[in-house]
Order: structure tokens, then sequence, then C-alpha cells
């Protein structure tokens, strides 16, 4: 079974400093005292992951528009909602041929349709007793549920899921930043109070935790989180005052381009590159579209992004300790597009080739008594880049870091003579993983890698490779 995954839509900061009883783990640094902020199994199973998907497919698929985003008084007809073709296992052939490890269906966005029958019942304001009929139990495959039919594709694919539920905007119930509006109706909304609207989330979120194994928030939310899903891990988990919902929360980049900072630490509780000193592990995650122009729901004709942009991508999200959760979107059939599962296929294939086999792993590693790691080839070797990972069991320890290599291209094609050693690369985080191209492939003798810590690093891994030759095939690796 794999570990359910759980995603909150970034309201912590208005309820976790009243949820939170939570408080960091870390341990004090033996070299210079600072703060080590210790991670939980579940997160570093979770970075492990390095590569999910999130899948936009509701209503909103089938309106021009990206989602019922600032559209508060938009309620589009559930008459709307019809894929003939859908296939869920057609959805991790693609999500698979990515390399993703796992998948998060968005089961109710900003409209408010609920792509599973929910079954909830609340009280309108005159007091009578009434469904949540917004659902596809309402549309034209009634019968059907994404939510189910999802969840036995991801298992049967092995593939780690997770369900999204937004509970900041709901149109339906005529809710707003997590308050139902007081003041006008629209056709289609349904009139409740704030306290009905708290209910609701809670019903829904226990008939998903109870019958497939997932998420989310709010301070009630904490409690039902804790007694049904205690190693679900939390998107957005913890607000910037440091009030979590979870230990095994994980943060937001900040932006939605697909790139982190270079400088990415796996502690901090901002939304950004995070913070090398801060007692709380919480490693970011980012998020991005294949679609171009940040549109996340599919998009009549709406272009994707190259396969150079998608890589560099790549090379910005989990190359920079950041896991990158990339936007999936069935069409209005309920299918992936050709054309996208080709490009995510390519993706997957570059990444595949590029960083699957090292080059020279019979080479000796060792470490010296100074902590100096060290790479010696039998014979000179060509490589573009340097693939970097620190053992995270006991915190991210490595403060900095250069790589400095024998370079014999010009000089000595034998590596007989002294040849001085020359900075090839050279950085700040490194965590679960760092991905330095260089700016040209160089062939060289030996690799040395210095560093500086707090505690006495454990490297998990360290290889070279060679990808520029990728690029004679159409698939540029671009510098970085
Ligand atoms: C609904 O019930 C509440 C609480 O019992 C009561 O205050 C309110 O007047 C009722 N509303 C209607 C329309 O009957
Ligand atoms: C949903 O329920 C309301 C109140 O019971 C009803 O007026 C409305 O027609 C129903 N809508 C659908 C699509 O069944
Ligand atoms: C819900 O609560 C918000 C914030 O307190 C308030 O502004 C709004 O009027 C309330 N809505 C209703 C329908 O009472
Ligand atoms: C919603 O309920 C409130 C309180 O009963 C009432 O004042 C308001 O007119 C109702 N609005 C609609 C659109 O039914
Ligand atoms: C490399 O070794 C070969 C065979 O021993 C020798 O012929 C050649 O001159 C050497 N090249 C250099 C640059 O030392
Ligand atoms: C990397 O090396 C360059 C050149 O020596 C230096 O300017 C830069 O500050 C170094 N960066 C880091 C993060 O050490
Ligand atoms: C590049 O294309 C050639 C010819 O089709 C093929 O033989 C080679 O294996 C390809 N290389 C890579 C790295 O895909
Ligand atoms: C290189 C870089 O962008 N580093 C950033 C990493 O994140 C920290 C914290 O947000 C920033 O201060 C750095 O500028």
């Amino acid at each position: 079974m794999k570990l359910p995954l759980s995603i909150l839509t970034g309201v912590c900061a208005a309820t976790c400093a009243l949820a939170s009883t939570y408080q960091p783990k870390f341990r004090i640094s033996p070299i210079d005292g600072s703060k080590i902020a210790l991670p939980t199994k579940e997160q570093l199973d979770f970075q492990d992951k390095e590569i999910g998907v999130l899948i936009h497919f509701e209503i909103a698929t089938y309106l021009s528009i990206d989602g019922c985003n600032n559209v508060p008084n938009l309620v589009p007809n559930p008459s709307l909602f019809d894929p003939t073709l859908i296939n869920t296992d057609a959805w991790m052939d693609t999500t698979t041929a990515l390399g993703a490890k796992y998948a998060t269906l968005v089961a109710k966005h900003n409209c408010g349709f609920t792509n599973w029958p929910s079954e909830v019942t609340f009280q309108n304001r005159n007091n009578e007793t009434v469904p949540y009929n917004y659902t596809i139990a309402q549309s034209p495959v009634k019968g059907k549920n994404v939510v189910k039919s999802f969840v036995d594709s991801a298992q049967k694919y092995n593939v780690g899921h997770g369900l999204y539920y937004s509970v900041v905007v709901n149109n339906y119930l005529n809710v707003q930043d997590s308050d139902v509006r007081a003041g006008s109706w629209a056709p289609g909304q349904v009139n409740i109070t704030n306290g009905t609207y708290d209910q609701i989330v809670l019903d829904q979120l226990s008939e998903l935790w109870r019958n497939y194994g997932s998420l989310t928030e709010k301070d009630k939310i904490e409690s039902l989180l804790e007694a049904t899903q205690p190693q679900a891990v939390i998107f957005n988990g913890c607000d910037t005052d440091g009030n979590c919902l979870s230990a095994n929360s994980i943060r937001w980049i900040g932006t939605e381009e697909g790139q982190a900072p270079e400088e990415n630490w796996s502690s901090g509780v901002t939304n950004d590159g995070g913070d090398p000193k801060s007692p709380y592990f919480c490693p970011a995650e980012c998020d991005t579209t294949l679609q171009t122009d940040d549109r996340w729901f599919f998009g009549v004709d709406q272009p994707l992004r190259s396969i150079e942009e998608m890589i560099d991508v790549y090379h910005k999200t989990v190359g920079r300790n950041c896991l990158l959760e990339l936007d999936l979107t069935p069409d209005r059939s309920g299918l992936i597009p050709a054309n996208y599962a080709a490009r995510y296929k390519q993706l997957g294939d570059f990444i595949s080739s590029c960083y699957e086999k090292p080059v020279g792993s019979h080479a000796a590693h060792n470490t010296d008594e100074n902590d100096v790691y060290t790479i010696k080839f039998d014979y000179p070797t060509a490589i573009d880049r340097i693939v970097l990972m620190e053992d995270q069991t006991n915190g991210q320890v490595i403060r900095s870091y250069q790589v400095l290599a024998k370079i014999v291209d010009s000089q000595d094609a034998n590596g007989t003579l002294a040849v001085p050693f020359t900075l090839v690369s050279n950085g700040t985080s490194i965590g679960h993983k760092k991905i330095d191209i260089f700016q040209k492939a160089v062939s060289v003798t030996e690799i040395l890698i210095k560093t500086t810590f707090v505690d006495t690093p454990k490297w998990r891994s360290v290889s070279v490779h060679l990808c520029d030759r990728l690029a004679a095939n159409g698939t540029s690796t671009e510098a970085d």
C-alpha cells in the first residue's frame, strides 16, 4: 500500500495559529551550536518521490476560462460534465511514462462541483435538509465516480495517490475566502450559514477519507487528520510564524513557474528558498503546468511548453531540492490528449536516459579524514554534470560545497601529468538532490568535493553524467 498524500489549499495562515499543538523537532549542531531541523520519515519518503502529477479534471474542464477562481457568481451547469471516453488507467500510463511516483486528483475545485457522488446533506436557510446536489451524479455520466476510478488505477499502477479539496472557494455554496458571502445569491447557488459550510467541508472530507484514503485542513480538520490520516503529508501545512497542522508538512516554493531558487533548503516555513537555520524541516514543492500561461485546466488549442523548457523546469525543481508537481490535465473526453502524452513521455525519457546510469560507476568513491569526497576514474572520463544527494536522516547538514576536477581534455590524454584541480561547480544547499550542469563537457580523471557543514555530512549518492550527446537527438539539455 502506498502512502496516501494530502493536499491542503493554503488557508493555514488563517487557521494554523489556532490549531497548532505541533512543536518542531531539531537537534543542536555539535560544530557551531545552530539548530538542525529533523525530518519525519513521511517527509523523506515524500522527497524521494521527486515528481508527482496534479490532475485537474472536473466541471471547469468544460469552461473557456481556467476554473471558477475570481468569478464568484458562476455555477456552471452540471450537464456540461460529459467525459465520454474517461480512462483513468490511461492517466496512469502517462504518469508512469513521466516517471512520476505519485498522483493527486483535484476532487473538488472552486466551482464547488465534486467529481465523486457526494452524499452529504445539509440544512438550508429555511431549515430544510437538502442534498449537496452539485456532483457527478447530477451530470450526464451519472453512475460514474472519478475519485474511485482514479484511486483504483493509481493502486493498480503502484502510484501513490492523493486528493485535493479546495476549502477557500465554493461558488455553489457562495463561499469566497472561506466565508459564505452575505448579500446576493446568483442562479444555482444555495443559501447556507457559515456554520453549515464548515460542517459540509468536514462531512465531505470524512467521506473522502473514509472511502478513498487521503487529505486536508482547518482547525477541526487537525483532529480528523490525526485520527484518520496520521501519515498524510500536508502541503502548506505551516504558516509563516511556524504554526503547523502536522509534523509532516511541506511548503510551497512561492511560484507556479516551475523553478526553485538555486539555494533552496529542506527547512523553513516561508514560500521561497527556505532557511538553513530554521528548526522546521519542511521541504518545498514546486507546482507548475505543461500548458503555457499557467493554465491548469484543459484549454482548447492551448500551446504546450517545449521539451527544452520542461527539461529546464526539471533541473530547476528536482535539481534544486524541490518536489516537482506537474499539472496533468485530461481533455473534455476524459483522455490525455496525444500531444500532451507525448511531451510527458519525452520528459520522462530524457530524465531516465540522462540520469539513470551514471558514467564511471566503477570509479573509486571515497571520503578522506577531512571529509573531502573523491572519485578517481581509471581513465579520462567525459562528464557534463554532477548529481549530489545528502542523507538527510539526521537533517540537512551541508551548508556549502565546491566540486573540483582534474580536467585532462587538452593536457594529457593519459592522465599522467600533474594536472591541477579546477572548480567545476559550487553552491550552498544540497538536501535531497542538487544537479549542477557544467558550462561544457570535460574529460576528467579525478573529482573532489569539499564542503562546509554543521555536522559531518553523509552522502546518499554522488554521481556524474554525460548527457550532451542527447542534444544530437533533438533533446537539448540547456546549460544551467
Ligand atoms: C431555523 O432554525 C433556527 C435554529 O433552530 C431558528 O433560529 C430559525 O428561526 C429557523 N429558521 C427558519 C426559517 O425556520
Ligand atoms: C438541487 O436541489 C435543490 C433544492 O433541493 C433543487 O432546487 C435543485 O433543482 C436541485 N438541482 C439539481 C441539479 O438536482
Ligand atoms: C460569514 O462570516 C463572515 C466573516 O465573519 C461574514 O462576513 C459573513 O457575512 C458571514 N456570512 C453569512 C452568510 O452570515
Ligand atoms: C438567504 O437567507 C437569508 C436568511 O434567511 C435571507 O435573508 C436571504 O434573503 C436569503 N437569500 C436568498 C437568495 O434566498
Ligand atoms: C599516452 O600513452 C600512449 C601509450 O602509452 C603514448 O603513445 C602516448 O604518447 C601518450 N600520450 C601522452 C599525451 O602522453
Ligand atoms: C562559487 O564560486 C564563485 C567563483 O569563485 C564565487 O564567486 C561564488 O561566490 C561561489 N558561490 C558559492 C555559493 O560558493
Ligand atoms: C540518438 O539517435 C540515434 C539514431 O536514431 C540512436 O542510435 C541513439 O541511440 C540516440 N541516442 C540517444 C541518447 O537517445
Ligand atoms: C540563490 C537564491 O535565490 N537563494 C535564495 C534562497 O532562499 C533564501 C530564503 O528565501 C533567499 O534569501 C535566497 O536569496
